[in-house]
């Protein structure tokens, strides 16, 4: 297989944090950086036009929606992911290991692959290593996820044990397939909150890594129920473990506070639902904090919602007016609720970005959270 993506070049650290950039055939990836979820092939509410203003380095796709509905096949005859969306920057898919395990029903796992229920229309399908890749190579997405399963964070350790072997099986068939020419693979490090059961998969990846390099590395299997000192504990030993020369894509988390904590521990990538959901729930992430749009005390407020925000709703509107729209049910309260979280947590990555290169990340990183902490929104 090609390699496509060009290495992991470090531009400055901080102790295990780093800024840094890949290039992709659709354009650079400068990192720290959050990745916007585009499940089903739009991020919820927004365009691609309000989408650029935001300028997010990478957005994510979705193997296991995609390929259900409207069919991997179609978009590819409609000239693959980016054109069938108008999105032109780089994206990545996820693989669908993790949607089956927390969306359809019925689920059969065997060596050979996964049987599901579709979530959509009760259907049986099957997921296998190279269905998933054939998915997300008729998708075109410029970095593909390599299959594997995610398992519950209480699992017991004789479990996951056995689990892990067969994502460390499915990452060599996923490997074994060939991708376009533009598309470069991460594979998937699991073993739950456990040090020791985390490096011996990531052994396992670097065997296979000595053959064909991978193009970067993600950390899966948190962030799904176990204690977020757990979380926190192995994410501060296990991430400076990661080859320094790739990616580390921490999957599925993205509050403010674990961008920060993952960003400090030398986490380059992330991605999360939970800007644009919280967005239609009405609830805003500043730079002062949470705010509940809906709350009472909005309601004749001629403030702009995060007076640090340059967003389009920041620029453009007071908070008695996104109060008035949410109230109402309005469409465009999702919609502007929505540009605002996004900008807020790409920008917060951004920001890291800019303090690593000027040197002054331990400084940012403390502002940060005292702003959040010490005003009332
Ligand atoms: N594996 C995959 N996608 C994911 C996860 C995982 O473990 C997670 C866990 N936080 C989110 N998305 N393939
Ligand atoms: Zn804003």
């Amino acid at each position: 297989m090609s390699c496509p993506l060009s290495p992991f070049q470090v531009e400055a650290t901080c102790g295990p944090a780093r800024a840094g950039r890949f290039e992709t055939t659709r354009g650079p990836v400068l990192t720290p950086a959050f990745m916007p979820v585009g499940t089903q092939g739009t991020v919820k509410g927004i365009t691609p036009a309000q989408l650029a203003e935001i300028g997010p380095q990478v957005i994510l796709g979705n193997t296991y929606h995609l390929g259900l509905r409207p069919g991997d096949e179609l978009v590819r005859d409609l000239g693959g992911l980016h054109a069938f969306m108008a999105w032109p920057g780089p994206i990545l898919t996820d693989s669908g290991g993790f949607q089956v395990f927390s969306l359809s029903s019925l689920r059969k796992i065997k060596e050979e692959g996964v049987t599901f229920q579709s979530h959509i229309d009760g259907s049986t399908h099957f997921l296998s290593p190279e269905r998933s890749m054939e998915i997300q190579r008729n998708l075109g997405s410029d970095i593909v996820m390599a299959l594997d399963e995610c398992p519950p964070g209480r699992m017991e350790r004789p479990a996951l044990e056995t689990s892990m072997a067969r994502t460390t099986r499915w990452l060599q068939r996923c490997r074994a397939f060939p991708l376009g020419e533009r598309q470069g693979l991460f594979a998937i490090n699991q073993g739950g909150v456990h040090m020791d059961l985390r490096t011996r998969h990531l052994h396992e990846i670097l065997d296979l890594d000595a053959r064909t390099p991978f193009q970067g590395f993600a950390v899966g299997g948190l962030s799904v129920g176990e204690p977020k000192d757990e979380m926190n504990a192995l994410l501060s030993e296990f991430t400076p473990t990661l080859p320094a020369d790739r990616p580390r894509y921490l999957m599925g988390v993205g509050t403010p506070e674990d961008l920060l904590f993952g960003i400090a521990h030398g986490v380059d990538l992330f991605d999360c639902v939970l800007p644009t959901r919280e967005a239609r729930h009405g609830t805003l992430l500043t730079s002062r904090g949470r705010v509940k749009i809906k709350n009472a005390r909005h309601r004749t407020s001629s403030l702009p919602l995060d007076p640090d925000c340059n967003c389009y709703a920041c620029r453009t509107f007071t908070r008695a007016y996104l109060h008035h729209l949410f109230r109402a049910g309005e469409m465009l309260a999702s919609t502007l609720n929505s540009i605002h979280n996004l900008s807020y947590t790409v920008g917060l990555t951004r920001a890291a970005r800019r303090a690593l290169l000027e040197n002054r990340f331990p400084d940012f990183a403390r502002r940060t959270i005292d702003q959040w902490n010490t005003e009332e929104p």
